[in-house]
């Protein structure tokens, strides 16, 4: 008698390549930019990145339209002065979140085209390091209804 095995093989591989697209890019939530006085040079992309994965993820690099140049950044203070480090990636980690604020994390938009006012939206572009991305309309806020004093702090 003649035993019929089942080849199990297929069904492995099919179940591997679903488990890895299972990996879910950050849900990015709060995405504002605040408005800047006409003739700034800069301004930034603050918003929160959540994820519910089990593995890290990292925002890689962004984009936008209508600047020379966007940077990922972080600020710091050391010895009583503000600098700002730029950051190869930012990164959220397995089932946490990663918020980008004023004082902390932030993309760097530089060197606007135009004066970016209230009232407009910017589309922004993520990239994460598991390779996808994600646009943003994002959407440009005043700083005083966003930031009331002492806000910030954690
Ligand atoms: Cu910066």
């Amino acid at each position: 008698m003649k035993r019929v095995v089942k080849k199990s093989s297929g069904w492995v591989a099919a179940f591997v390549l679903s488990m890895g697209s299972a990996v879910a890019a950050p849900v990015v939530t709060g995405a504002w930019i605040p408005e800047q006085p006409p003739g700034a040079m800069a301004s930034a992309v603050f918003l929160t990145m959540k994820n519910t994965s089990d593995t890290s993820e990292a925002l890689v690099r962004a984009a936008a339209p209508g600047f020379k140049e966007v940077q990922l950044h972080r600020s710091i203070e050391e010895n009583g002065m503000h600098k700002m480090i730029e950051q190869k990636e930012i990164v959220v980690p397995a089932h946490g979140e990663t918020r980008l604020a004023p004082g902390g994390y932030h993309i760097m938009l530089i060197e606007p085209t135009e004066t970016i006012k209230a009232g407009m939206t910017v589309p922004v572009t993520l990239y994460f390091a598991d390779g996808s991305h994600e646009t943003l309309t994002v959407p440009v806020k005043k700083r005083s209804s966003m930031m009331p004093e002492g806000g910030m702090k954690h």
